[in-house]
């Protein structure tokens, strides 16, 4: 049963996810959802210092290139940037990921978890707006679980860059039935750091091993490969993005190879990243998995995704049923 169809895809849309394993979809939230995402975003960033996850990658940036300066992370725990600026510079293929912006102060590269965990107005959007049944047509499950939500913000005159990687080996998941949805807050495009994408990419067959963001360097701890280096040359490959207003979001396939340049413009671009599984999707206890926040469940690799962490947001039981006031964090 697949309920009431809020936003019926074009077959269009589906033979380009299918094909380029990336879609824009315009208005598809509408003013309220993208506000409830905006002041959640905005909440993060306030707590930045004080919260356990939330991170300015272009502060940790300018720490791993200075080797005299020590790692500062206010309250934040989940990543050991000291191993991770270790990691960095050990590794003679990396460089800075830097887009020029001047003589300006530094910008911010605000990278946040789990929203959805204590904030209902972003797991409104998870939950019940037409996301869910969108991804459950993308990746033709009949069932979908929300995974978790990210935030990815570039500040004014942000130099850092998103170096490019594949999103399947950061999850604890086993399988191609994953889709992540990235919604822009502010106006975006090439100019202040739009999400850019390698066509096809996911048809690669290839997974590539995590890296941290701020540099191509892959995280130790996985055993796959590392992503080619599509910044060194990116007339080799074919790379697309979308300008995109608030409403619009963009959906790649797990697979995708993505990235974005900085921000060197004086306007915001604030961004929230949902990522959704299908029933072929199995949990997986991945090496080199970025550890996710708040989670309890027992799940054992080759589980399906049954557990309070990842809730079936797709099915609804009886159409119009709103999900999200429900979940008890
Ligand atoms: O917004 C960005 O800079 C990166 C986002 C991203 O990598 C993602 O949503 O998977």
């Amino acid at each position: 049963m697949m309920g009431i169809a809020a936003r019926e895809l074009s077959p269009e849309d589906r033979a380009v996810f299918e094909r380029d394993g990336v879609v824009c979809l315009r208005s598809v939230l509408t003013p309220e959802e993208t506000g409830h995402l905006r002041r959640a975003v905005d909440r993060q960033i306030a707590a930045l210092g004080i919260s356990r996850t939330g991170y300015d990658f272009e502060a940790l940036a300018r720490q791993i290139w200075d080797n005299g300066r020590a790692v500062e992370t206010g309250a934040a725990d989940r990543f050991d940037m000291a191993r991770m600026k270790d990691m960095v510079r050990a590794d003679d293929q990396a460089r800075p990921l830097q887009d020029y912006t001047g003589d300006h102060e530094e910008g911010m590269f605000f990278y946040d978890v789990a929203a959805w965990k204590h904030d209902l107005g972003v797991r409104e959007v998870a939950f019940d707006s037409a996301l869910p049944e969108i991804a459950a047509q993308l990746m033709q499950s009949a069932y979908v679980n929300f995974w978790e939500d990210t935030t990815f913000v570039k500040a004014p005159h942000t130099r850092q860059k998103t170096a490019f990687h594949q999103d399947l080996a950061y999850f604890q998941i086993e399988g191609d039935q994953c889709v992540v949805v990235w919604i822009p807050l502010d106006p975006a495009s090439l100019e202040n750091g739009v999400m850019q994408y390698v066509r096809g990419s996911h048809l690669w067959g290839e997974t590539y091993a995590p890296n941290v963001f701020v540099s191509q360097t892959p995280f130790a701890s996985s055993p796959e490969k590392r992503c080619p280096d599509i910044e060194g040359a990116p007339d080799d490959f074919d790379i697309i993005s979308f300008d995109a207003e608030p409403g619009d979001v963009i959906i790649h396939h797990v697979r995708t190879v993505h990235g974005a340049g900085g921000n060197p413009t004086e306007l915001w671009r604030r961004a929230v990243s949902l990522r959704y599984c299908g029933d072929e999707v199995r949990y997986f206890d991945r090496p080199g998995a970025v550890p996710q926040v708040g989670v309890s469940h027992g799940l054992k690799d080759g589980d399906r995704l049954l557990a309070a962490d990842y809730p079936v947001v797709w099915p609804k039981p009886w159409p119009g049923l709103r999900l999200a006031r429900l979940y008890r964090p």
